[in-house]
């Protein structure tokens, strides 16, 4: 079914005008469509969600509805005394009162609302721009940290568990196409060997876990720039989007990603390698806006392992990568034919480059 007569479906007055492809996901099919009627316009963000990637996305709403209904519920108030209106997305029901809709394939498609005024980067623009990043996750972890864990589903697996991905790893090479790919290119034999020499470290966090020293919370799961709107009239930060992956995690899964994304100026997606660093400006100023927020639900076992978390995200996230490429690009989007590989590499210099600042980094967290 396509996605204008998928469109229609949802709850939205007027007549429809136009449905564009969207934004820059790696995983679900992404629209805005406009509806109009005589005196207005109405926009929303019209998404395919990848069953291959999300195998429950009715989870997904699920977790989308309960949090979304507590932001909004907090967010009233808070909006009464705050420096700036802080939003978020809305779920648009289907016409029949459904929060998604199934197509005659079984895909699950949703409907949100259009943040208007409010734009996001691909890559991280200043420091101004890094310090509302962090503002606005701190301002979200904070929002949602009292939120019972239990009440949550999993929406994917074993995410952000570092070891899982080592396993996937180990898995693809085992395959005759990852040691073709690993013979012909030194780029993925560099790639494998930077992550062979941090195997240890992958488990950071899971002993954490095991020890206690970490608990589970409510987390964002992929709060990178790309998902953080910044509002075209005031420069501040207004929202955090793509709730796709809320889920218990630790909540140094989100600090680590989003600094891994919005302390490298280059951007995921850098095609000289060269250009390619940890920013330690940009990251002083992210950590102080996140702290704005953060330091009212921080222990002192989470400002032990920032740094660690700083360092992990990238490595995890070039395995990712990495595990995918060799695999036959199963996962992630590609654009092109070593896409994935690429983006391995462009995420394990940024951990080379956070290893060689640790100290600077450290001096930041206090
Ligand atoms: C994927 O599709 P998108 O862009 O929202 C991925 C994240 C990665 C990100 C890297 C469910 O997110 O974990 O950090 O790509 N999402 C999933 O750009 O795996
Ligand atoms: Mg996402």
């Amino acid at each position: 079914m396509n996605a204008s007569l998928i469109a229609k479906q949802f709850d939205v007055s007027g007549r429809l005008v136009a449905v564009e492809p969207f934004g820059s996901g790696n995983i679900n099919d992404t629209y805005r469509v406009t509806f109009r009627t005589t005196f207005s316009e109405e926009r929303f963000i019209l998404q395919r969600v990848r069953r291959n990637v999300f195998p429950h996305p009715e989870y997904i709403m699920e977790n989308m509805r309960k949090i979304t209904d507590v932001c909004h519920r907090k967010l009233e108030d808070i909006n009464e005394s705050s420096d700036r209106i802080w939003q978020m997305p809305k779920i648009i029901p289907t016409r029949d009162g459904k929060d998604f809709y199934l197509d005659a394939s079984g895909d699950l498609w949703r409907a949100i609302s259009n943040i208007a005024s409010a734009v996001s980067y691909e890559k991280v623009q200043s420091p101004d721009h890094a310090y509302e990043a962090g503002t606005v996750l701190g301002c979200f972890q904070n929002l949602i940290s009292d939120i019972p864990c239990d009440g949550l589903k999993y929406v994917i697996e074993n995410f952000h568990i570092t070891p899982s991905y080592l396993d996937q790893l180990d898995a693809a090479l085992k395959t005759p196409l990852a040691q073709e790919l690993l013979e012909h290119s030194r780029e993925a034999r560099n790639c494998l060997a930077l992550i062979e020499e941090r195997r240890d470290f992958c488990y950071t966090f899971e002993n954490a876990k095991k020890s206690g020293e970490l608990k589970l919370r409510p987390t964002h799961g992929d709060p990178k720039v790309a998902n953080i709107l910044i509002d075209t009239a005031t420069g501040k930060g207004t929202c955090i989007v793509d709730l796709d992956t809320i889920q218990p995690g630790l909540v140094h899964a989100d600090i680590g990603d989003a600094v891994r994304s919005a302390c490298n100026p280059a951007g995921e997606d850098a095609i000289d390698l060269h250009s390619v660093f940890f920013d330690t400006d940009l990251f002083s100023a992210f950590y102080r806006g996140y702290m704005r927020h953060a330091k009212k639900f921080f222990t002192d076992a989470d400002y032990k392992y920032l740094f660690d978390a700083v360092r992990i995200l990238p490595l995890e996230l070039g395995l990712r990568f990495f595990a995918d490429y060799l695999a036959g690009d199963v996962y992630f989007k590609t654009r092109y034919k070593e896409h994935n590989l690429k983006r391995a590499l462009v995420q394990l210099r940024l951990m080379e480059s956070i290893e060689s600042r640790e100290s600077q980094i450290r001096k930041v967290i206090g």
